[in-house]
């Protein structure tokens, strides 16, 4: 079994410096060598380069101006990155990509989607990244990239986009989220409409957190599995270096036991970390934080306590 390694120290998606130091912290934590202790071939394929803002992207004067910030620049990576999961799983490798902001998700599906166009999605986050550019409070793309993949948007209406009508859609069916606690107003009725099934953190507490994973099986069965993994999921306790951390997320256990479960199935075949920032917050904040996601890789690539 081999893990293909994609670092993508993305920023652009969002406004903060520092989720670009995500992928070089996980491999200087140790990343390699415990994924080859779990028995992976490792193929690390270093970080894949990131243009800055781009000439391209939308004019002050444009419609889109302030409602796509780095529209060019998220979209070419997002591309790249797509071009670089869809060979992966094409190989029949594991997919595994370090962010990087939360806007490269858009990419690391949509070229799991053309390799394997019936796979089921579990979004972990505390937000639905669902907002349209029209609908979006903040313009901030890291908030979007389920938009982009189940279509709410025309692709190629926005530069740097038009690549992504050649891969399949996400169809609402195919997605659940875990870990909701912080959703925006328009993309509360975006969900109630596509009826996309959503198990928030209010879920987590009725279901217990096995609880939610099968039900989350059940929805999904039969389908290849991909996890993207937005480390502010987790409660700020154990994750605390991230850039919009919300209070009343996963512990550790039900961080942890999600991707056990996971990787129980059989399915996963590939895996995003994402919003691990370690230019925020105390060093033993950062330090902590990236052994969280490290530790949840792990887990995700079959760790088990015994
Ligand atoms: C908010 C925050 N919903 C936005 N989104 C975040 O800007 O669209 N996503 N933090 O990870
Ligand atoms: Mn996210
Ligand atoms: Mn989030
Ligand atoms: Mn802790």
């Amino acid at each position: 079994k081999t893990c293909s390694v994609f670092g993508v120290p993305m920023v652009y998606g969002q406004p903060n410096h520092g989720t670009d130091y995500g992928p070089q912290m996980l491999r200087k934590f140790g990343l390699r060598g415990e994924l080859e202790e779990l028995g992976w071939t490792v193929r690390d394929n270093g970080d894949i380069a990131i243009d800055p803002p781009h000439e391209n992207d939308p004019k002050p004067d444009s419609l889109l101006s302030g409602k796509t910030k780095n529209c060019y620049n998220v979209g070419k990576v997002c591309q790249a990155v797509h071009e670089l999961t869809f060979y992966a799983a094409s190989e029949g490798n594991f997919a595994l990509t370090l962010g990087g902001d939360h806007s490269i998700g858009a990419g690391t599906v949509a070229g799991i989607l053309k390799a394997r166009p019936n796979t089921g999605v579990i979004w972990v986050d505390a937000h639905a990244d669902i907002n349209t550019p029209e609908l979006s409070t903040s313009g901030n793309m890291h908030g979007m990239p389920v938009a982009f993949l189940t279509r709410l948007v025309e692709p190629t209406l926005f530069p740097g986009w038009d690549w992504l009508e050649s891969t399949p859609p996400l169809h609402p069916a195919q997605l659940v989220y875990i870990g909701l606690r912080d959703v925006d107003p328009a993309e509360r009725k975006i969900l109630k409409d596509l009826g996309i099934t959503c198990f928030t953190m209010q879920h987590v507490d009725r279901y217990g957190i096995a609880g939610v994973m099968e039900r989350t099986f059940d929805q999904l069965y039969g389908r290849p599995l991909h996890c993207s993994y937005d480390i502010d999921a987790v409660d700020p306790l154990h994750a605390p270096s991230t850039g919009t951390a919300v209070r009343g997320g996963l512990t550790f256990r039900e961080a942890h036991y999600l991707v056990e479960a996971v990787s129980g199935t059989g399915q996963l075949g590939s895996l995003d970390m994402v919003e691990v920032n370690p230019g925020l917050g105390s060093e033993s904040e950062n330090k902590e934080t990236v052994e969280m996601a490290l530790a949840l890789i792990d887990s995700a690539m079959g760790s088990r306590i015994l």
